[in-house]
């Protein structure tokens, strides 16, 4: 059967949790049932929701005194058949967390579409097979650095920041996202720019590199730039995803004309996760939701960094982009506050086929961009190689630098 199977987090105030999920099922979809005549039902029934699950969790006491009220605690999975709504993320999204989602006590943990659903939606286009084709590196996590400090500046500033950081050795560069178009660095000047230096970089030292731009603007102005951008050769789009909506992603991941690859930025994506209680699990919209729509990278904050997802959310969104299925893998690309004394401990969370992103970590370096860039590529070498940040710092007097400026943490295994 073609259906969606939404799993909630739920807290109820009535301690009545079949209730309260037969509720939700019904009232999503065909609304009152029994009272029915039994010719409706039988029409109807194809169109009901089911309640597949309710299972009681632990109370717990924390989350009453935050409410004021006692709850009980539940999970509960409910499918909604595709006959009712058209295969789209807003009508799917509309259906299973539309009104439901102003409860404030209930969150999205997890869609489940079936196989006739997921035909509807794209997937990314080039995935993490595609993106380490286009860079020639199969046998590392791939490193990224952003550029920091370039509101106010001009193309020139850019270009030289741009020319530091790929000279340090990291694989992607990419836009802060709060660089917009502007006339000191418009858009489409960016990618030129950007084309020059990496091309200039590559014929000196043979190291390849990606740098994505920023994609802004007005939603119904946007596709025309994703062209735009493609016809000039853009490595990558950054996008901001939810200033924007899921939709939005999926119309320029599913274009024949937008031939890059992109960049999901979590901005604004905090309103709808942060809450235990309401919004969506991290896991769901910066894995699976992101995924499903197209983009080939998402990045979110990692455990460890100034903005800190749990371990638990972290973990999901990687497992989310990378577990098999009929989609090409999205690259995890945890972020935040990353310096280059983290690195073992996101390679052992996230493994290889993620990207190891950091902005003040490559820029704040005492020896610049170059030896922020550098630091990080031995903390990445010397961990794949087993030996302790302490023991690649030996040879490498940057990351040295480094471990001394931020610290580090090992892992013991
Ligand atoms: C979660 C997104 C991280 C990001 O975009 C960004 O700019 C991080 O900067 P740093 O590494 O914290 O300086």
């Amino acid at each position: 059967m073609s259906e969606v199977i939404a799993t909630y987090l739920v807290h109820d105030a009535k301690g009545d949790l079949q209730k309260k999920a037969e509720g939700i099922a019904l009232g999503l979809t065909v609304g009152s049932w029994t009272d029915l005549p039994l010719l409706e039902q039988e029409q109807l029934k194809a169109h009901k929701g089911r309640v597949l699950e309710v299972n009681k969790l632990e109370d717990c006491e924390k989350t009453n005194l935050f409410l004021g009220k006692k709850v009980t605690k539940g999970e509960i999975k409910i499918a909604y058949p595709s006959l009712n709504y058209s295969h789209d993320l807003p009508a799917i999204l509309t259906t299973v967390f539309g009104k439901l989602s102003l409860d404030g006590e209930v969150k999205l943990v997890d869609m489940e579409f079936s196989d006739a659903l997921k035909e509807a939606f794209p997937g990314p286009s080039f995935g993490v097979t595609g993106i380490r084709e286009k860079l020639g590196v199969y046998d590392r996590p791939l490193l990224m650095s952003i550029f920091k400090g370039v509101i106010g500046r001009d193309l020139e500033y850019l270009k030289e920041q741009l020319k530091q950081q790929i000279l340090g050795g990291v694989d992607l560069v990419k836009d802060d996202e709060i660089l917009f178009d502007n006339p000191l660095t418009p858009f489409e000047d960016r990618i030129t720019a950007g084309k020059e230096i990496i091309k200039q970089v590559y014929n000196e030292t043979g190291h390849k590199a990606l740098y994505a731009v920023n994609l802004s603007g007005k939603t119904y102005d946007l596709k025309d730039k994703a062209k735009r951008a493609s016809e000039l050769g853009a490595d990558v789009l950054l996008f901001n995803v939810f200033a924007y909506g899921l939709d939005v992603l999926q119309s320029l991941a599913e274009d024949a004309d937008v031939t890059v690859p992109i960049m999901a930025h979590p901005a604004v994506s905090g309103a709808l996760t942060s809450s235990s209680l309401y919004g969506f699990s991290s896991s769901l919209l910066l894995g699976k939701l992101l995924r499903t729509a197209g983009a080939d990278f998402t990045l979110f904050p990692s455990p460890y960094g100034s903005v800190a997802l749990n371990r638990e959310d972290a973990l999901g969104i990687a497992e989310n982009c990378l577990v098999k299925n009929q989609f090409k893998q999205s690259f995890p690309v945890p972020s935040a506050g990353i310096h280059p004394g983290l690195v073992p401990l996101l390679m052992n969370d996230f493994g290889i086929d993620s990207v190891i992103n950091a902005g003040g970590g490559v820029h704040g370096h005492p020896n610049g961009a170059i030896g922020g860039g550098q630091a990080f590529r031995a903390a990445i070498d010397g961990t794949l190689s087993g030996i302790s940040l302490k023991q690649a710092a030996e040879s490498s007097n940057d990351l040295k630098i480094a471990i001394d400026l931020w610290g580090s943490t090992e892992v013991n295994k």
